[in-house]
Protein backbone atom coordinates (compact mmCIF):
# COMPACT_ATOMS: atom_id res chain seq x y z
CA UNK A 1 0.00 0.00 0.00
CA UNK A 2 1.32 3.50 -1.05
CA UNK A 3 2.50 5.54 2.09
CA UNK A 4 -0.44 7.88 3.58
CA UNK A 5 -3.16 5.86 1.86
CA UNK A 6 -6.14 4.72 3.30
CA UNK A 7 -8.62 1.60 3.04
CA UNK A 8 -11.82 0.75 5.30
CA UNK A 9 -11.77 -2.97 5.81
CA UNK A 10 -13.16 -5.54 8.72
CA UNK A 11 -11.09 -6.95 11.29
CA UNK A 12 -11.17 -10.87 10.57
CA UNK A 13 -8.52 -12.29 13.12
CA UNK A 14 -6.94 -10.25 16.73
CA UNK A 15 -3.80 -12.02 18.60
CA UNK A 16 -2.81 -10.28 21.12
CA UNK A 17 -2.07 -6.88 19.72
CA UNK A 18 -1.99 -7.92 16.31
CA UNK A 19 -4.72 -7.17 14.01
CA UNK A 20 -5.42 -8.89 10.75
CA UNK A 21 -8.06 -6.44 7.97
CA UNK A 22 -9.76 -7.81 5.29
CA UNK A 23 -10.99 -5.31 2.39
CA UNK A 24 -11.02 -5.58 -1.47
CA UNK A 25 -7.73 -4.48 -1.83
CA UNK A 26 -6.53 -7.66 0.14
CA UNK A 27 -5.93 -8.85 3.59
CA UNK A 28 -2.80 -7.36 5.78
CA UNK A 29 -1.36 -7.21 8.99
CA UNK A 30 -2.35 -4.10 11.10
CA UNK A 31 -2.16 -2.25 14.71
CA UNK A 32 -3.89 -0.24 16.39
CA UNK A 33 -3.48 3.23 17.62
CA UNK A 34 -3.26 3.28 21.08
CA UNK A 35 -5.66 5.69 21.72
CA UNK A 36 -8.47 2.85 21.18
CA UNK A 37 -7.51 1.01 24.25
CA UNK A 38 -7.26 4.91 26.57
CA UNK A 39 -10.47 5.55 25.47
CA UNK A 40 -11.54 1.59 26.34
CA UNK A 41 -13.10 1.39 22.94
CA UNK A 42 -10.73 -1.38 21.46
CA UNK A 43 -10.78 -2.90 18.50
CA UNK A 44 -12.71 -6.40 18.10
CA UNK A 45 -13.37 -8.93 15.42
CA UNK A 46 -15.74 -7.90 13.05
CA UNK A 47 -15.14 -4.26 13.37
CA UNK A 48 -14.95 -2.08 9.61
CA UNK A 49 -11.94 0.18 10.64
CA UNK A 50 -10.23 2.69 8.46
CA UNK A 51 -6.45 1.83 8.08
CA UNK A 52 -3.53 3.87 7.07
CA UNK A 53 -0.25 3.04 5.70
CA UNK A 54 2.26 4.70 7.40
CA UNK A 55 5.95 4.12 7.11
CA UNK A 56 5.39 0.96 5.85
CA UNK A 57 2.89 -0.21 8.73
CA UNK A 58 -0.54 -0.78 8.65
CA UNK A 59 -2.20 1.33 10.84
CA UNK A 60 -5.90 1.21 12.23
CA UNK A 61 -7.24 4.82 13.44
CA UNK A 62 -10.79 4.27 13.10
CA UNK A 63 -13.39 2.04 14.26
CA UNK A 64 -16.53 2.95 12.45
CA UNK A 65 -20.40 3.01 14.11
CA UNK A 66 -20.81 -0.99 15.34
CA UNK A 67 -24.29 -2.12 14.41
CA UNK A 68 -24.19 -4.26 17.27
CA UNK A 69 -21.53 -5.77 19.58
CA UNK A 70 -21.25 -8.47 22.58
CA UNK A 71 -18.52 -8.19 25.24
CA UNK A 72 -18.37 -11.48 25.82
CA UNK A 73 -17.21 -12.80 23.18
CA UNK A 74 -16.00 -9.66 21.99
CA UNK A 75 -17.00 -9.35 18.85
CA UNK A 76 -19.04 -6.87 16.63
CA UNK A 77 -21.50 -6.20 13.32
CA UNK A 78 -22.74 -10.02 13.68
CA UNK A 79 -26.48 -11.23 12.75
CA UNK A 80 -26.59 -14.13 15.33
CA UNK A 81 -24.65 -15.33 18.51
CA UNK A 82 -24.40 -19.60 18.13
CA UNK A 83 -24.46 -20.16 22.12
CA UNK A 84 -22.80 -23.49 21.95
CA UNK A 85 -23.91 -25.83 25.03
CA UNK A 86 -22.93 -29.60 25.27
CA UNK A 87 -23.62 -33.14 26.89
CA UNK A 88 -20.28 -32.30 28.51
CA UNK A 89 -19.08 -29.98 30.33
CA UNK A 90 -22.29 -29.45 32.22
CA UNK A 91 -24.12 -26.47 30.26
CA UNK A 92 -24.51 -23.47 31.95
CA UNK A 93 -27.64 -22.44 31.56
CA UNK A 94 -27.63 -19.08 33.80
CA UNK A 95 -24.70 -18.02 31.26
CA UNK A 96 -26.75 -19.03 28.13
CA UNK A 97 -29.64 -17.05 29.40
CA UNK A 98 -27.41 -14.33 30.05
CA UNK A 99 -25.91 -14.70 26.67
CA UNK A 100 -29.33 -14.12 25.21
CA UNK A 101 -30.39 -11.44 27.35
CA UNK A 102 -27.15 -9.63 25.93
CA UNK A 103 -27.98 -10.57 22.09
CA UNK A 104 -31.79 -9.27 22.43
CA UNK A 105 -30.55 -5.89 24.05
CA UNK A 106 -28.33 -5.69 20.94
CA UNK A 107 -30.57 -7.45 18.52
CA UNK A 108 -28.85 -10.02 17.73
CA UNK A 109 -30.87 -13.15 17.13
CA UNK A 110 -29.61 -15.95 19.75
CA UNK A 111 -29.80 -19.71 18.44
CA UNK A 112 -28.97 -22.65 20.71
CA UNK A 113 -26.82 -25.39 19.75
CA UNK A 114 -26.19 -28.36 21.68
CA UNK A 115 -23.19 -30.26 20.21
CA UNK A 116 -21.91 -33.41 21.27
CA UNK A 117 -25.36 -34.67 20.85
CA UNK A 118 -24.40 -38.25 20.55
CA UNK A 119 -23.28 -38.39 23.63
CA UNK A 120 -27.06 -37.09 24.99
CA UNK A 121 -29.29 -39.67 26.87
CA UNK A 122 -33.16 -40.16 25.22
CA UNK A 123 -35.13 -37.24 25.94
CA UNK A 124 -32.34 -35.34 27.69
CA UNK A 125 -31.70 -32.61 24.54
CA UNK A 126 -35.53 -32.55 24.08
CA UNK A 127 -36.09 -31.20 27.66
CA UNK A 128 -33.46 -29.10 27.40
CA UNK A 129 -34.62 -27.22 24.41
CA UNK A 130 -38.39 -27.44 25.32
CA UNK A 131 -37.38 -23.88 27.78
CA UNK A 132 -36.36 -22.27 24.62
CA UNK A 133 -37.84 -23.35 21.52
CA UNK A 134 -41.15 -21.09 21.93
CA UNK A 135 -38.72 -18.05 21.16
CA UNK A 136 -35.27 -18.91 19.64
CA UNK A 137 -33.82 -21.56 17.29
CA UNK A 138 -32.61 -24.57 18.80
CA UNK A 139 -30.43 -27.23 17.26
CA UNK A 140 -29.05 -30.27 18.44
CA UNK A 141 -25.13 -31.53 16.47
CA UNK A 142 -22.35 -33.58 16.65
CA UNK A 143 -19.10 -32.13 15.59
CA UNK A 144 -17.67 -35.89 15.71
CA UNK A 145 -20.40 -37.41 13.55
CA UNK A 146 -21.09 -34.00 11.46
CA UNK A 147 -24.97 -34.28 12.03
CA UNK A 148 -27.61 -31.91 12.49
CA UNK A 149 -25.57 -30.03 9.91
CA UNK A 150 -28.50 -29.23 7.40
CA UNK A 151 -29.82 -27.41 10.09
CA UNK A 152 -26.65 -25.75 11.03
CA UNK A 153 -26.09 -24.19 7.37
CA UNK A 154 -29.40 -22.69 7.55
CA UNK A 155 -28.32 -20.58 10.34
CA UNK A 156 -25.04 -19.95 8.81
CA UNK A 157 -25.65 -19.15 5.46
CA UNK A 158 -25.65 -15.37 3.91
CA UNK A 159 -25.13 -14.41 7.57
CA UNK A 160 -22.36 -13.59 10.26
CA UNK A 161 -22.11 -15.56 12.90
CA UNK A 162 -20.33 -15.72 16.10
CA UNK A 163 -19.82 -19.01 18.26
CA UNK A 164 -20.31 -18.56 21.68
CA UNK A 165 -20.06 -19.99 25.35
CA UNK A 166 -18.02 -22.31 27.76
CA UNK A 167 -14.57 -23.23 27.18
CA UNK A 168 -14.75 -27.19 25.63
CA UNK A 169 -18.26 -27.56 24.44
CA UNK A 170 -16.89 -27.53 20.91
CA UNK A 171 -16.68 -24.11 19.40
CA UNK A 172 -13.24 -24.61 17.22
CA UNK A 173 -14.33 -28.90 16.60
CA UNK A 174 -17.34 -27.33 14.91
CA UNK A 175 -15.61 -24.79 12.89
CA UNK A 176 -13.15 -27.72 11.75
CA UNK A 177 -16.08 -30.03 10.93
CA UNK A 178 -17.39 -27.21 8.94
CA UNK A 179 -14.11 -25.85 7.37
CA UNK A 180 -12.36 -29.44 6.75
CA UNK A 181 -9.34 -28.16 8.65
CA UNK A 182 -7.59 -28.98 11.57
CA UNK A 183 -7.38 -26.15 14.07
CA UNK A 184 -6.46 -26.97 17.49
CA UNK A 185 -8.76 -28.15 20.14
CA UNK A 186 -8.98 -30.28 23.62
CA UNK A 187 -10.42 -31.58 25.97
CA UNK A 188 -11.59 -31.77 29.02
CA UNK A 189 -9.44 -31.20 32.30
CA UNK A 190 -9.80 -34.45 33.62
CA UNK A 191 -9.80 -33.10 37.71
CA UNK A 192 -12.15 -30.55 37.40
CA UNK A 193 -14.33 -31.22 34.49
CA UNK A 194 -14.09 -28.14 32.70
CA UNK A 195 -12.40 -26.72 29.59
CA UNK A 196 -8.95 -25.83 28.87
CA UNK A 197 -9.34 -22.48 27.23
CA UNK A 198 -7.75 -23.99 24.43
CA UNK A 199 -8.79 -21.29 22.00
CA UNK A 200 -6.92 -17.80 23.07
CA UNK A 201 -8.09 -15.56 19.90
CA UNK A 202 -11.17 -14.66 17.75
CA UNK A 203 -11.26 -15.48 14.10
CA UNK A 204 -13.37 -15.45 11.30
CA UNK A 205 -13.77 -18.09 8.65
CA UNK A 206 -15.70 -18.05 5.87
CA UNK A 207 -17.82 -21.27 4.80
CA UNK A 208 -21.39 -22.48 4.14
CA UNK A 209 -21.70 -18.88 2.28
CA UNK A 210 -21.18 -17.31 5.73
CA UNK A 211 -18.45 -15.83 7.77
CA UNK A 212 -18.07 -18.02 11.33
CA UNK A 213 -16.38 -16.34 14.11
CA UNK A 214 -14.37 -18.84 16.59
CA UNK A 215 -14.30 -17.34 19.86
CA UNK A 216 -12.86 -17.90 23.35
CA UNK A 217 -15.03 -19.60 25.55
CA UNK A 218 -15.40 -17.99 29.00
CA UNK A 219 -17.17 -18.87 32.34
CA UNK A 220 -18.20 -15.41 33.89
CA UNK A 221 -20.59 -12.72 32.58
CA UNK A 222 -21.88 -10.04 34.08
CA UNK A 223 -24.64 -8.07 32.52
CA UNK A 224 -23.72 -4.13 32.38
CA UNK A 225 -25.96 -1.31 32.31
CA UNK A 226 -28.79 -3.03 32.74
CA UNK A 227 -31.32 -2.17 35.49
CA UNK A 228 -33.29 -5.58 37.38
CA UNK A 229 -36.38 -3.96 36.32
CA UNK A 230 -35.30 -4.22 32.99
CA UNK A 231 -34.46 -7.80 33.10
CA UNK A 232 -37.81 -8.62 32.03
CA UNK A 233 -38.38 -6.87 28.40
CA UNK A 234 -35.21 -9.21 27.44
CA UNK A 235 -37.85 -12.64 28.25
CA UNK A 236 -38.87 -13.05 25.10
CA UNK A 237 -41.16 -15.86 27.24
CA UNK A 238 -42.63 -13.75 29.50
CA UNK A 239 -43.16 -11.28 27.29
CA UNK A 240 -46.39 -12.46 25.91
CA UNK A 241 -47.59 -12.78 29.76
CA UNK A 242 -46.81 -9.55 31.05
CA UNK A 243 -50.18 -7.97 30.04
CA UNK A 244 -51.72 -10.68 32.43
CA UNK A 245 -50.10 -9.43 35.74
CA UNK A 246 -52.23 -7.23 38.28
CA UNK A 247 -49.47 -4.78 38.03
CA UNK A 248 -48.46 -3.47 35.00
CA UNK A 249 -44.93 -2.47 35.75
CA UNK A 250 -44.80 -6.60 37.10
CA UNK A 251 -41.12 -7.27 37.54
CA UNK A 252 -42.31 -11.93 37.67
CA UNK A 253 -40.81 -11.65 41.28
CA UNK A 254 -42.92 -10.76 44.09
CA UNK A 255 -45.92 -9.24 42.99
CA UNK A 256 -48.87 -10.62 43.87
CA UNK A 257 -51.12 -11.97 40.82
CA UNK A 258 -48.36 -12.38 38.76
CA UNK A 259 -48.97 -14.06 35.49
CA UNK A 260 -45.39 -14.96 34.64
CA UNK A 261 -45.58 -16.96 38.39
CA UNK A 262 -49.00 -18.78 37.58
CA UNK A 263 -47.44 -19.98 34.04
CA UNK A 264 -44.81 -21.40 36.09
CA UNK A 265 -47.14 -23.22 38.11
CA UNK A 266 -49.18 -24.20 35.70
CA UNK A 267 -46.07 -25.52 33.97
CA UNK A 268 -46.66 -23.40 30.91
CA UNK A 269 -43.30 -21.44 31.71
CA UNK A 270 -40.04 -23.81 32.24
CA UNK A 271 -39.27 -23.05 36.18
CA UNK A 272 -35.71 -23.94 36.39
CA UNK A 273 -35.40 -20.77 33.19
CA UNK A 274 -37.37 -18.83 35.55
CA UNK A 275 -35.65 -19.61 39.06
CA UNK A 276 -32.75 -18.74 36.53
CA UNK A 277 -34.31 -15.48 35.84
CA UNK A 278 -34.51 -14.61 39.87
CA UNK A 279 -31.14 -15.56 40.33
CA UNK A 280 -29.64 -13.02 37.45
CA UNK A 281 -32.22 -10.36 38.68
CA UNK A 282 -30.81 -10.25 42.29
CA UNK A 283 -27.17 -10.26 40.85
CA UNK A 284 -28.10 -7.46 39.48
CA UNK A 285 -29.79 -6.38 42.34
CA UNK A 286 -26.61 -6.65 44.54
CA UNK A 287 -24.41 -5.17 41.48
CA UNK A 288 -26.31 -1.94 41.95
CA UNK A 289 -26.38 -2.05 45.58
CA UNK A 290 -22.43 -2.32 45.53
CA UNK A 291 -22.05 1.02 43.01
CA UNK A 292 -24.24 3.22 45.44
CA UNK A 293 -22.24 1.97 48.49
N1 LIG B 1 -17.94 -36.77 21.70
C1 LIG B 1 -17.80 -35.58 21.13
N2 LIG B 1 -16.75 -34.81 21.48
C2 LIG B 1 -16.63 -33.60 20.90
C3 LIG B 1 -17.56 -33.13 19.93
N3 LIG B 1 -17.19 -31.90 19.56
C4 LIG B 1 -16.08 -31.60 20.27
N4 LIG B 1 -15.72 -32.63 21.07
C5 LIG B 1 -14.57 -32.67 21.98
O1 LIG B 1 -14.70 -31.67 22.97
C6 LIG B 1 -13.42 -31.15 23.36
C7 LIG B 1 -13.38 -29.66 23.31
O2 LIG B 1 -13.50 -29.21 21.98
P1 LIG B 1 -13.03 -27.77 21.48
O3 LIG B 1 -13.49 -27.67 20.06
O4 LIG B 1 -11.60 -27.53 21.74
O5 LIG B 1 -13.92 -26.82 22.42
P2 LIG B 1 -14.02 -25.21 22.38
O6 LIG B 1 -15.45 -24.88 22.66
O7 LIG B 1 -13.43 -24.67 21.14
O8 LIG B 1 -13.15 -24.80 23.66
P3 LIG B 1 -12.33 -23.42 23.93
O9 LIG B 1 -11.52 -23.12 22.73
O10 LIG B 1 -11.52 -23.72 25.14
O11 LIG B 1 -13.39 -22.37 24.19
C8 LIG B 1 -12.41 -31.83 22.41
O12 LIG B 1 -11.81 -32.91 23.09
C9 LIG B 1 -13.26 -32.32 21.28
O13 LIG B 1 -12.72 -33.47 20.64
C10 LIG B 1 -18.66 -34.00 19.57
O14 LIG B 1 -19.53 -33.69 18.75
N5 LIG B 1 -18.72 -35.19 20.21
MG1 LIG C 1 -11.94 -23.36 20.79
ZN1 LIG D 1 -45.63 -10.63 36.66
Amino acid sequence: MRNGSCITATVTKIVSDLYTVSSEEGTFRAKARGRFRVKGQSVCVGDIVKVVSEKGFMVINEVLPRRNSLLRPFVSNIDSALIVVAKEPVPDMILADKIIVNCFIEGIKPVLVYNKRELAAGGEIEKLFSAYDSFIDCIAVSALEKSGFEELRREIEGKTVCLAGQSAVGKTSLMNAILDAGLKTDGLSKKIKRGKNTTRHVEIYEAWGGKIMDTCGFSMLTLVNLEPDELKYYYEDFLPLAGECRFSACSHVNEPDCAVKKAVDEGRVDKARYLRYLEIYNELKNERRKSYD
